[in-house]
């Protein structure tokens, strides 16, 4: 059911309307005040449409639609029922992945290729697994019949837009939350093209809401009275306020915030899969990825050759057009973004260390930045302990495997890892030590639906994904 023809040449593939409205209550409407923005697509600057911006008002309403919904229909339903309209979500998502593969690289610039291969096969996976969940919820370790928090908001950036809300939804509904989410401003069309999904699997008014909107309306959505539990996916300052705001009240929150990844060779490794492991690490959805690799730690003996491979294989990166099928390189998301990786990538000069890109010709329009790799980088470097969320690599040095494990964990961050060696016993040495949630091992940014996720120190708390991922939307199971 995931595989469709490639190569959707324009976007008559999906209906993009002019414009958008809120989804409460199982129907679109207007803002209350009328009050909209636009999104862009980034590889162009065009216009998309025009989409409704929640007031305090719609999102009270949202909010109270979520609670009725609860209340009367989605909590007392049977988990066998509940997981009858989390299947027939997964499959439509599945029939329709052209549409939704489309615009979200429309919206968010990423490639085709990953929006097709990756985002929208990932968000209808989370959707089939949680739906398994649903009538099972006895075995997931909470006791007999654990009980939901009851209405949770959920606000979710734009660099994965359906991924994040399936990792949100799926697990809320499965468990008998009810839900208002809210999508980042720059990329919210395929969580409305998502609320017409949840239309055409008939899923009860309220169950699900979207309330769009920027900062303002997911401070209000967080702040209501009426929300059990918060999920928050973002940068690490706005989750902060977010742990600050809600203390002290009866929320429950998990938090997954921002990270700064080591990705590390040994000198043992497979070299061509490293190099691979290692462009994917960072490059992939032009390194807008809270888990990217995006400090390679590499043993001193082999660091002049990978260094050398590396850039001749940044060479044969297509840069440019995300609908291309051949892209591989896309639009980064917003010029609020491209401002904040050519600030950090300038410090790095500023500071001291050598920076490197292949020729390539970046589009005159839209936000491009060219795959950049970094070398004489010293920890102290903002490049080193920033996260840049670009396609720009920042290269350190190492001997041992006890200085690799000191330098990787030397970051108030602590998402994920991955190690490249041939030696099993290392993997597991190291594994232990890393202060990371997530480490791969010959191999970077795979992601499963089976697989928890989430941060150590600033990279937030709280696990999603897996059976661990339905705990804190469960009382029994939730300890923040
Ligand atoms: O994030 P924000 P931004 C990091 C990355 C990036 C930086 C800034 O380093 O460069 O953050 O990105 C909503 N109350 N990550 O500014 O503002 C907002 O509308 C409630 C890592 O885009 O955190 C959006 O829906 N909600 C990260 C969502 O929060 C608020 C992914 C994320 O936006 C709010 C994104 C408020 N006061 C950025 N203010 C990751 N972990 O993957 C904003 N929002």
């Amino acid at each position: 059911a995931f595989e469709y023809a490639p190569a959707p040449e324009s976007r008559a593939v999906v209906d993009i309307r002019s414009s958008y409205g809120l989804f409460v209550d199982g129907a679109f409407s207007a803002a209350s005040d009328d009050g909209s923005f636009k999104t862009v697509n980034p590889a162009t600057e065009e216009v998309l449409a025009e989409v409704a911006e929640a007031t305090e008002a719609d999102v009270d309403r949202a909010v109270r639609a979520a609670r009725r919904a609860q209340d009367k229909v989605w909590g007392p339903m049977p988990g066998r029922e509940r997981a009858k309209y989390l299947f027939r979500i997964a499959r439509l998502l599945a029939e329709r992945s052209r549409e939704f593969a489309v615009l979200e690289t429309l919206d968010n610039g990423k490639p085709i290729r990953e929006s097709r291969d990756v985002d929208v096969p990932t968000a209808a996976a989370h959707f089939f697994y949680y739906a398994g969940w649903a009538d099972k919820l006895e075995h997931a370790g909470y006791g007999a019949d654990p009980r939901p928090h009851g209405v949770a908001a959920q606000v979710i950036p734009w660099n994965f837009p359906l991924l994040m809300l399936a990792w949100k939804i799926a697990p809320a509904l499965a468990t008998g939350n009810t839900v208002v989410l809210k999508p980042a401003e720059t990329t919210p069309l395929t969580a409305l093209l998502f609320a017409d999904v949840l239309r055409q699997a008939e899923l009860p008014p309220g169950v699900v809401n979207i309330v769009t909107g920027a900062g303002a309306t997911g401070a209000a959505l967080v702040g209501h009275p009426g929300i059990d539990k918060v999920a928050f996916t973002g940068s690490t300052a706005v989750g902060k306020r977010i742990a600050r705001e809600i203390a002290g009240s009866r929320k429950h929150a998990t938090l997954e915030l921002g990270g700064k990844a080591a990705n590390i060779v040994f000198d043992d490794a497979p070299i061509d899969q490293a190099v691979e492991g290692i462009v994917n690490g960072i490059f992939f959805n032009q390194g807008q990825v809270c888990c990217a690799g995006s400090r390679l730690l590499v043993q001193e003996t082999i660091a002049e050759e990978l260094v050398e491979r590396l850039k001749s294989r940044l060479g044969t990166l297509r840069v440019g057009d995300p609908m291309d099928k051949n892209t591989d390189v896309g639009a980064i998301n917003s010029s609020q973004q491209l401002a904040r990786i050519t600030e950090l990538t300038e410090a790095g000069v500023a500071e001291g260390a050598t920076r490197w890109s292949p020729a390539c010709d970046l589009p005159s329009s839209g936000y491009w930045f060219a795959p950049t790799l970094f070398t004489g980088v010293s920890a102290a470097h903002r490049i080193a302990r920033e996260e840049i969320f670009g396609p720009v690599l920042s290269v350190l040095t190492f001997r041992t495997p006890a200085e690799a494990v000191a330098k990787a964990n030397n970051t108030p961050y602590g998402l994920s890892a991955g190690i490249w060696t041939e030696k099993g016993s290392r993997i597991l040495w190291m594994a232990d030590r890393l202060r990371a949630g997530v480490v791969w091992s010959n191999t970077f940014n795979r992601f499963d639906p089976t697989s928890p996720f989430g941060g150590y120190k600033e990279s937030g708390y709280g696990r999603e994904g897996g059976r661990h991922g339905l705990a804190s939307y469960l009382i029994e199971g939730s300890t923040y």
